[in-house]
């Protein structure tokens, strides 16, 4: 008699790409609904993320290799870089408070310039924020130039795993960037890391590359750099942008224009909305991802923030809804470059991150 022994397919570890240049930016303080709180956005987000994925054993951490300037400016404007670079120290060295962060008071919005032909701009970085940002949630401290460039290079180092030949890789970037656009900062956002993977794997060769978005705030950001774009498909399910951040955006209605028309898929979803609405609304996500028949790893914007006790969402996730959301991308039967964005229930971010990822990865601690 012959015993048949039914082994586990040994499954290689996913990249965990992370890196503590993240601790440094600590915004402190962010003014919503005209009170003054603590950054819901805060450095131990990650550290939980990081610390409950190494603890699962399947996950081997790796750090980000520098991949310089060039992949962000492929995708937002020089002065953005410089701003976040020189705010600080320009700052500092008008005499600005240390112990303070960087918050714009005044906005450049295209109401104040009218029919004016505006030609310049206030001399020192910091008195330019308001020129480059479009909310009082996004500030600037010493560490947050350091912190957004390592979030970048995370992102990127992912990519080069999946490309390399890893059917998944993920970056815990912090800051996350979904709501970054050409040359605006906002919504904890300074540079877009998911638009920079997505334009960098055009950049080496792919035709059509799909970002699916399942944060719970529309990444207005990325929708901006790809609107008129047909070879960079935005998916994204979200709040109702009716009642919910960032407002002005992230309507079903608004579907991109030029070679983009049809390219970008906004899918808002009603306060309340369980793990089987989610999952319904998913389902015809993936199937506009399907359609498009990518011909490079998927990118998700992979945000925590519709989980049912998120301090900012309104939706109804639980942690088993995660699982649920990571077996159905995987259907898909892509590789996926998965970047971290938001989630603020602190708590139990780490147990998302193991359920999702675990599912995606098809591994059974999931
Ligand atoms: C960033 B990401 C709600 C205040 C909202 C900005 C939220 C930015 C979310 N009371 N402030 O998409 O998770
Ligand atoms: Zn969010």
């Amino acid at each position: 008699m012959v015993a048949i022994l039914v082994q586990p397919m040994p499954t290689e570890p996913t990249p965990l790409i992370a890196s503590d240049d993240h601790l440094a930016h600590d915004g402190l303080i962010e003014v919503v609904a005209g009170r003054e709180v603590p950054c819901y956005e805060s450095p131990q987000r990650a550290t939980a993320i990081r610390d409950a994925l190494l603890g699962t054993g399947d996950y081997a951490l790796d750090a980000p290799r520098d991949h310089g300037p060039d992949p962000i400016t492929a995708v937002h404007e020089l002065e953005l870089l410089d701003l976040i670079e020189h705010a600080w120290t320009d700052a500092m060295a008008a005499g600005r408070d240390p112990d303070r962060p960087l918050l714009p008071d005044t906005f450049l919005l295209h109401g104040y310039a009218g029919s004016m032909a505006l030609t310049q701009l206030p001399a020192r970085r910091h008195d330019r924020l308001g020129a480059y940002c479009f909310d009082t949630g996004t500030p600037i401290v010493a560490g947050t130039a350091t912190a957004a460039r390592a979030a970048v290079d995370i992102a990127l180092t992912a990519a080069d795993r999946v490309l390399a030949g890893a059917p998944l890789a993920y970056g815990l970037c912090r800051p996350p960037g979904h709501h970054a656009g050409r040359t605006l900062i906002g919504g904890y956002c300074y540079f877009n890391n998911a638009a920079i993977v997505a334009q960098s794997l055009v950049d080496r060769g792919a035709q059509r590359v799909a970002i699916l978005d399942v944060d719970f705030h529309h990444g207005n950001g990325t929708q901006q750099l790809f609107w008129e774009r047909g070879d960079v498909l935005y998916v994204s399910l979200h709040g109702d942008p009716a009642g919910i951040y960032p407002y002005y955006s992230g309507f079903a209605t608004e579907r991109g224009a030029g070679p983009g028309e049809g390219v970008t898929r906004n899918l808002p979803l009603a306060p309340g909305t369980d793990g089987d609405g989610y999952l319904a609304a998913l389902a015809e996500g993936l199937d506009a991802v399907r359609a498009f028949d990518p011909d490079a790893p998927l990118v998700i914007s992979l945000g925590f923030d519709t989980y049912h006790a998120d301090p900012i969402g309104n939706l109804a996730l639980q942690t088993d809804d995660y699982g649920r959301m990571g077996s159905a991308i995987a259907g898909l039967g892509t590789s996926v470059i998965a970047l971290q964005e938001g989630g603020y229930a602190v708590e139990a971010l780490g147990a998302n991150a193991v359920a999702f990822l675990g599912a995606l990865a098809g591994s059974s601690s999931s």
